[in-house]
């Protein structure tokens, strides 16, 4: 995967035909893994997109090179994935022709309105169609309703078949894709399980020890709190874990966490377990 990013960015420097691959302008963790895995994958496999034949596929993150750290989520899943984030060509480290060109073509992906609309050639999406998105006629369009775009990106590459002969190649492509539609299927699960046990807020006690070592010594314990639907009781169960004074959690907040919009920390002090965290809890359950 870095082999083909690294190629792209030198294609920045040439005078080639382009088909640009591009999320929408929130530049989500979804849109980010669908441009990167589409493009690699229509690159080697442009079936779909038979009359460009002598087009280079090329993805690009919907964000300028200097705001790219404020996406947080996208950076650190990148990271973890060993993607060169250095290689990842932004939207202001390319050209993209509003007006009409010959040159830059542009597929969608997780959107479809779009200002680049006149040079557009395909569409992958999962809201529902917008009749007002102007698009040209013979665009090619996979529009479904279902959770992430990745999980259409997924089936794509599942259908060309060319996983047959060359999943060696698609390993980190298929990586990236399915931890991000895992991820996804769990929002979508806890927000289920909200839904059924009438939940407001979610509070999620973690715990992780080395067997082999049983002490506190190698044992880790993490915390998040998530709202579902009443900020104000959120906000006071988030006081209170962070800030009591008999029970010192010592939370040390992770940022690098993005997840349903909830708050995520690493509790330093191990020695407080469910027996001292849920008292607190139901203290202001019963004061609400
Ligand atoms: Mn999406």
């Amino acid at each position: 995967m870095n082999q083909f990013l690294k190629n792209c960015r030198s294609l920045l420097t040439q005078q080639v035909s382009r088909i640009v691959v591009i999320g929408n302008e929130s530049c989500d963790l979804d849109s980010a893994v669908c441009s990167i895995c589409l493009a690699f994958h229509l690159s080697k496999c442009p079936s779909l997109f038979n009359s460009f034949r002598n087009y280079h596929f090329i993805p690009v993150l919907n964000v300028s090179r200097k705001d790219l750290p404020l996406k947080t989520e996208v950076v650190f899943y990148l990271h973890e994935n060993n993607i060169s984030i250095r290689d990842l060509i932004c939207n202001d480290e390319i050209e993209l022709p509003e007006a009409m060109s010959n040159e830059t073509k542009l597929i969608l992906v997780d959107h479809h309105l779009s200002k680049y609309r006149q040079n557009v050639i395909g569409v992958i999406d999962h809201r529902p169609f917008d009749s007002y998105s102007n698009l040209n006629e013979n665009v090619y369009k996979h529009i479904e309703l279902v959770g992430s775009c990745a999980s259409l990106v997924l089936r794509i590459i599942d259908q060309s078949n060319v996983l047959k002969k060359n999943k060696a190649d698609y390993i980190s492509t298929l990586n990236l894709l399915y931890d991000y539609v895992k991820l996804e299927d769990a929002e979508i699960n806890l927000q289920k399980f909200a839904r059924m046990t009438g939940a407001n807020v979610i509070v999620l006690i973690g715990m992780r020890m080395d067997l082999a070592k049983n002490d506190n010594a190698n044992m880790r314990r993490d915390l998040g709190i998530i709202n579902v639907n009443n900020q104000d009781l959120f906000q006071k169960i988030l006081k209170e874990l962070t800030s009591n004074n008999t029970v010192d959690l010592c939370l040390e907040k992770n940022n690098e966490i993005e997840f349903l919009g909830g708050a995520f920390y690493d509790q330093r002090n191990v020695v407080y377990t469910r027996k001292q965290i849920l008292p607190l809890i139901c203290d202001i359950m019963d004061k609400f």
